[in-house]
């Protein structure tokens, strides 16, 4: 049980403070909600209770201006971004809400005169996590950003039932547990009622002859209902409070009454709970999709409401369908959402009557798609057969889009079949699939990649064919993290240091940090900054011991690797070194070896083996070295159970080194390096992804960068690459190896990491750990190095903190605005 739920079930111990004539509005405030809003007295309040006048009285500030946002874009009528994501990864709100509104100060000290601490109170919400990783998480960055720059900007998604599983750790292995985040209800929502659509599934299309053509029905359909949700998104220091509109299904029916009538009850409950089962969960998988005709029923499901009530919202107002690109800017994000672009499509032509032509035009101008991934296993299809049967209006648009465009196609390069193959929606080649990305391309104006190296990746593979069709629609837009939660919230100490010694410009412009770079030399300064990380890391033991057992020296070298479990991101050269480095140890190679405490933190998908697999061995891996005596505080190795955002806010302030060390090519950005540096680390990591900017803005002294390059892993893989080359020709990797194979770290089931020899040695090594580890291990040797200088590491690592402006999402999304949606703040 962690230590907050040990809190949760006892009641607040201190006594009832006296009200003094002294008490700030926020005090009173909380002592009123307190009562109204918990129905509790001091005398029989809980943590909890707590929690929710906190909630309450942060909220009603909330509230206030959020109403006054939405009166300012509707009297102003500008033009609005939307962004479509299945997946916004929230985190907590209670703290970030507070300090985006300014009163988090105010409400620590209302909190402490009543004899709590905020900190506490804080512990007891859920997070939202709506999300699997880094693209949930920057959508949540986004709308951050957004808030903060006053851009009226909404977001839609599901308000799913169940977020994210939790993880915990059973004799090493992960379990899977599920998220009740609403157990407890949510203030942070409001249902509305009155925003409800209805969204269709089945039934056949029926073709009418009309003057104009051929009309199409959409007929015999079942039918569900999508319940708005509403969540506020403060700005940080601004009247703006933007809406995330999470869609809820309802079956549209309370019963089947036929069923009912029958007397068939169960029947009548059991196809409610079909149609509410929509959403009900998020898919656990990041980059790799399974094609269940529920998560295509999840897409569509909220697509569909979400384009009914962008529709709806215009016509308010307009009566001209040509000013739609005037007044709406969609964004997908990635191609979850991209049934959009049919969607648009069918709303237009057979709900509102527009010919074809027009409502392609005017559609092509609303859309623009975001790529997030290279890797094949990620990139969606969906039989044609499902398809047909789900969404048979929908398949026809498609063949309707698709027919035009390869007409085009046709007309720009006659002849060329092989092209016509690759590019068409439709995959003719593994059973006829609708391709998600290339109808996200073809239905879009513009389309981007997440950093520079992605999106040049995405122009010459992934891509080529579509630039050369659509020369101009492949940009880049390097991504970027919002610096209120992954710097002031999350590290109150350096934000403090740095407002001390450069003005509080910064909470503005990231860029700003850059007057911190002469302070790296001030000797005083860099005590100073050391100081805070010492103090972040304590704080981070802390909590690692209560969670896990393990006691941490706080003066060690804290090696991070805290992401989703997954081959290509390495996480088995991590376990590597470290076995090397405890070899060494227990060899007696090493005098005066630097201690280190290595960090891993992360979920693996339910259904991936061998990621799971992973995990166990890290656990494995961990007992043996951290129980050995003759390893003492040299090394220890830590699995940080239920990575979430709440933990990240935790374990990027208390990190020191930043393990970004994925093969070449494939990282689409990352986004966790930008978090790591910010607060102070140094990065190890290959020239993958973000990493490659990071080196730019940091300057190539202060990272250290080790591994073969994007064209020097395709040209190995063209050569023949064989894994035992390197196994044979390195004494230590060869050791290493042996040991996961041979049981070492699995006496009781010596056979339990087969698989994983297999993959690195005889499945070809996929992600070619063993070709970088050579440059890898010679560079963490680096890493031990320098911070036995501490000065020294303290200096880059302030120096990285200056340079991380660019990584601002405020930047990022400024691009966005500049280079894609073409929309203006408005000031309420
Ligand atoms: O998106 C992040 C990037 O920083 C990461 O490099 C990238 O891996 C991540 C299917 C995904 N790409 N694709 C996904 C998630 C869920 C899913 O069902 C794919 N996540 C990323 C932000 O750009």
């Amino acid at each position: 049980m962690t230590a907050a739920n040990n809190n949760e079930s006892r009641k607040t111990k201190t006594s009832t403070p006296v009200i003094t004539t002294e008490q700030t509005p926020i005090a009173q405030a909380l002592q009123n909600h307190l009562i109204f809003s918990a129905f509790k007295t001091s005398e029989t309040s809980t943590p909890r209770d707590w929690y929710v006048a906190t909630g309450h009285t942060v909220r009603d500030h909330v509230v206030e201006r959020w109403a006054k946002t939405a009166e300012a874009y509707n009297s102003q009528d500008p033009k609005r971004v939307y962004y479509l994501s299945l997946e916004f990864l929230i985190g907590r709100m209670l703290q970030n809400a507070a300090l985006n509104l300014g009163v988090e100060d105010e409400v620590r000290d209302g909190l402490k005169a009543l004899g709590h601490k905020f900190e506490d109170v804080v512990e007891l919400e859920s997070d939202a996590a709506l999300g699997n990783g880094g693209l949930g998480r920057l959508a949540a960055c986004f709308l951050d950003s957004m808030a903060s720059m006053n851009i009226p900007g909404t977001g839609y998604g599901i308000r799913y039932e169940y977020g994210m599983f939790r993880q915990s750790i059973n004799q090493g292995q992960q379990i899977e547990n599920p998220d009740n985040w609403l157990r407890y209800g949510n203030l942070w929502e409001f249902q509305r009622p009155e925003s409800q659509y209805p969204v269709k599934f089945y039934g056949r299309v029926v073709e009418f002859p009309t003057s104009k053509g051929t009309e199409c029905h959409w007929v015999d359909a079942e039918s569900v209902l999508a319940v708005a949700y509403d969540m506020p998104v403060p700005g940080y220091d601004t009247e703006t409070v933007n809406t995330l509109r999470l869609w809820s299904a309802k079956a549209a029916r309370e019963f089947d009454l036929a069923h009912f009538n029958d007397g068939n009850y169960e029947k009548a409950v059991e196809e409610r709970n079909a149609y509410e089962n929509i959403s009900k969960v998020l898919y656990p998988n990041d980059t790799s999709v399974l094609g269940r005709e529920l998560r295509l029923k999840q897409q569509y499901f909220f697509v569909s409401a979400s384009i009914q009530d962008i529709l709806r919202r215009f016509l308010a107002k307009h009566d001209d369908w040509n000013a739609l690109p005037d007044k709406v800017a969609i964004q997908l994000n990635d191609t979850h959402p991209a049934i959009a672009v049919a969607e648009l499509m069918y709303q237009l032509v057979d709900v509102h009557h527009l010919s074809w032509e027009q409502a392609w035009k005017i559609s092509n101008k609303v859309f623009a798609y975001t790529n997030h991934t290279l890797m094949p296993e990620a990139l969606e299809t969906w039989s044609v057969e499902m398809f047909q049967k789900l969404l048979p209006r929908h398949l026809k648009i498609i063949y309707r889009i698709n027919f035009d465009f390869l007409q085009m196609v046709n007309h720009k390069f006659p002849g060329d079949t092989g092209l016509l193959t690759r590019v068409s929606i439709i995959d003719e080649e593994h059973g006829r699939r609708v391709r998600m990305a290339h109808l996200a391309v073809v239905g879009s104006h513009t389309v981007n990649g997440v950093a520079a190296l992605h999106s040049e990746l995405l122009r010459t593979t992934l891509f080529a064919d579509f630039n050369r069709i659509f020369p101009g629609r492949f940009i880049n837009i390097t991504n970027g993290i919002t610096p209120r939660r992954w710097l002031n919230q999350c590290n109150p100490g350096l934000t403090h240091l740095l407002e001390t010694v450069i003005g509080k410009g910064f909470h503005h412009d990231l860029s700003k940090l850059r007057a911190l770079e002469p302070l790296a030399n001030d000797a005083e300064f860099r005590q100073t900054f050391r100081k805070i990380k010492h103090t972040n890391k304590a704080r981070l033991a802390k909590r690692i011991a209560q969670l896990t057992g393990v006691q941490l020296n706080p003066d060690a070298l804290f090696d991070v690797q805290i992401k989703r479990i997954h081959e290509y991101k390495r996480q088995l050269l991590n376990v590597l070194h470290i076995i090397t480095l405890y070899n060494r140890i227990r060899g007696g190679h090493v005098r005066d070896a630097t201690p280190r405490v290595v960090i891993f933190g992360g979920k693996a998908a339910p259904g991936y083996k061998l990621a799971k697999l992973i995990i166990r061995l890290i656990n494995d891996v961990a007992s043996i070295v951290n129980e050995d005596p003759a390893v003492g505080d040299k090394l220890k190795v830590v699995f940080y159970p239920n990575y979430e955002v709440s933990a990240a806010e935790l374990l990027f302030p208390g990190s020191d080194l930043s393990e970004q060390i994925s093969t070449a090519g494939t990282e689409a950005s990352g986004t966790g390096n930008m978090k790591m540096a910010l607060n102070g680390a140094l990065t190890i990591g290959t020239l993958d992804g973000a990493n490659v900017e990071i080196r730019e803005e940091v300057g190539a002294e202060n990272i250290f960068i080790f591994g073969l390059t994007t064209p020097q892993v395709a040209e190995l893989k063209a050569n023949h690459y064989n894994p035992w080359d390197y196994y044979h020709g390195n004494f230590e990797l060869k050791q290493a190896i042996d040991m996961i194979t041979n049981g070492f770290f699995s006496v009781d089931e010596p056979d339990r990491y087969q698989e994983i020899g297999e993959t690195l040695l005889n499945n070809g090594d996929h992600y070619l750990l063993l070709a970088d580890y050579a440059s890898y291990i010679e560079t963490q040797d680096a890493v031990a190095q320098l911070y036995k200088d501490q000065e020294e590491w303290s200096r880059r690592a302030i120096l990285n903190v200056a340079r991380m402006g660019k990584f601002s999402s405020d930047r990022t999304i400024g691009e966005y605005i500049s280079e894609i949606w073409k929309v203006e703040p408005v000031h309420s």
